[in-house]
This record gives structure tokens, sequence and C-alpha cells, in this order.
């Protein structure tokens, strides 16, 4: 074995974190190997080139399955959303009791599901220093903050770093490098090469968090930001909820680089009870969009501003009537 290729999702720190795991298998198992890092993006247009599967050995690492590949593959995932059509979810049922592919789509972070199967199919200990890391991961990439300060202030370099990735995916392969041989981002984050992005990561997100304060607009328990007058790629969705802790929902219009995105959300930490929400994947999926329970977002154009808005405001205002009907009524008028 004298060639490896790492394959994981290129901005985001479970992707980076993932594929420092798999740095460290690669060297324990063939010290000799070199390694190439290919981080992959999500997009509209993204699919596998056979033609980039051209090493001794793949790893493809919280993306979704390839199917069969040449070379030795070792897939693990995490998404619900790992297999783009019925063909490859048959490819992956007909393999995986033959050969090294895992998806468990209940893991909350693809590193901390890597770790343990390093450890029990593959008898490998990188060491107690990664049960911090995952920790961080899992919270991070499951986006169970226990509080919004967390989530938004980026003191903490797990989080900061993780901002730093969403928006910089050239960085990963330093970062992966880096964190496998010193897995500790407190450490990493006072390296002047990190301290230096972190810190400007941090600067940002301060000044778009003043931004947000001067134009969100609250009514009946729903926020609204509409941050379209200039592009904003690192929107971070729990800002309403820093503001404001008694919003229950949240919608913003945001101007990305190449798209319009409304952003819809449910305030994690208000509590709401289960008969007090509303299926915010289903009014997304109204207006061509998508999601989950709690979260979910619409896509359009870049020169359908004037429609995104129209978008947004009805949603916003779905919500508050939604709210109005069901968020103040008392248990006890459910018999
Ligand atoms: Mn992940």
């Amino acid at each position: 074995m004298t060639y490896a290729k790492i394959f994981y999702h290129g901005n985001c720190l479970d992707g980076a974190t993932s594929a420092a795991l798999a740095t460290l298998f690669v060297k324990e198992r063939y010290p000799s190997a070199s390694i190439e890092y290919v981080p992959l993006l999500h997009g509209p247009n993204f699919a596998y080139d056979p033609e980039w599967f051209t090493a001794d050995l793949h790893m493809v690492l919280d993306f979704p399955y390839p199917g069969r590949t040449q070379g030795d593959l070792i897939w693990i995932d995490h998404h619900s959303s790992s297999f783009a059509s019925s063909e490859l979810r048959n490819t992956y049922e007909e393999l995986k009791a033959s050969e090294p592919l895992y998806w468990n789509p209940q893991a909350p972070s693809n590193a901390g599901l890597m770790l343990n199967i390093l450890r029990k199919d593959f008898n490998l200990d990188p060491g107690d220093q990664w049960s911090a890391i995952i920790d961080w991961v899992d919270m991070i990439d499951s986006g169970s903050f226990t509080t919004p300060e967390i989530a938004v202030e980026l003191l903490d370099p797990a989080v900061a770093f993780a901002q730093l990735l969403s928006s910089n995916p050239e960085l990963s392969p330093d970062f992966i490098k880096d964190l496998s041989s010193n897995p500790d981002f407190d450490a990493l984050a006072k390296e002047h090469t990190w301290s230096r992005l972190i810190n400007r990561v941090r600067q940002d997100n301060w000044t778009l968090l003043e931004e947000v304060k001067e134009i969100i607009k609250i009514e009946g328990g729903v926020a609204y930001v509409d941050l379209t007058h200039r592009t904003v790629d690192h929107y971070n969705p729990f800002m309403p909820y820093y503001i404001a802790p008694d919003v229950k929902y949240a919608v913003a219009l945001l101007r990305q680089s190449n798209k319009i995105k409304i952003s819809v959300g449910e305030n994690p930490w208000s509590q709401l009870k289960f008969h007090q929400k509303i299926d915010i994947s289903a009014l997304c999926e109204q207006y061509g969009g998508g999601g989950h329970i709690g979260v979910g977002a619409v896509s359009l154009l870049l020169e359908e501003h004037t429609r995104a808005e129209e978008i947004a405001l009805k949603i916003f205002n779905e919500i508050k009537n939604f709210l109005l009907l069901h968020a103040t009524s008392s248990l006890k008028h459910i018999p």
C-alpha cells in the first residue's frame, strides 16, 4: 500500500476531525503510504467521478456513499441522506456485511462514530485526548449547544474552528494534519497561524451580531432578520435566540454569494411542547425548500430577491399565526 486518498465533508469540523482520525489510521497501518486529502462540498451538481478513485485505499467520511470503486474503500457516514439513489442503497445493503461500510444516521457526529469503529473493529486506540475532541464535535455537528452563548460568542476554540472551516474549506488539509498530531483545540487555537485566523472569524462574528441586533424585528414570538443588503456567507442561525431568549422561532433572509437563502428555525432553548411546534420542513416544502421539524431552508436564485422576500414574510406570518393559536393555549383545554 503506497497511496491513500481521504475524501471528507470539506467545510465542516466533523469532516475534518474524521479525516484527522483517518490520518492516524493510515499512518499506523501503512507507515510508508502517501496521503492525499480531498475536501468535498455539497451542491446541486455534486456527483462522484470514478476517475477520483485512483489510490490503493480510499476513505470517504461524513459524505454520501460513493458506490463501488476501484481499489479499496472504507466508507463512514451519519447523514440520513447518504444515498443519492435507490441503486446505491441496494449496493450498500449487498456489500455491507463483507466490506468496511458504516452508516449510522443516529450518531451525533461522524467523528464520534468513527472513533468507536477504530477502537472496536480496527483495534486502534488513538488516545484519551480524542474523547474531549468528540464531545465538542458531537455538540457542534448536532447543533445541541447547552446555551446560546456557546453557539454565538465563539469563545470556545472548537466552535470558532467550526465557523472558520465552514467558510474556508481550503484550510482543512492543514487543520487535519495539525489536529492529527496535536488533538487539542485549545492548544491549536494558540498557535500563531490559527490564532490569527480565529481572531478574524471572531471579529467578523461580533460585527455581524451587532448588525443583527440593529435590524432584528420581533413580533408575536417570531424574529425576522433581513440581511440582504450585503453578502453574508457565514450567518449564525442562533443569533436571534441569543439577542432575545423569549423568541420561539426565527426567519432570516440572506444573500449568499451564489443564492438567496431563507433560513427558518425553532429556538432549541425555548422548550416548546410538541403541540406548540410547527413542522418547519413542511412549511419550507410549500415553497420548494425542506429540512427537519425544527430547522429548514428555502433557496432561491440571486435574481429572485423580490419573490424571496415575499416567501420569507409569508413564512414569518404563518408562524406568528400558528403561535397565536397554539403556543398560548394552555394544556387544560386538551382532553
Ligand atoms: Mn457530520
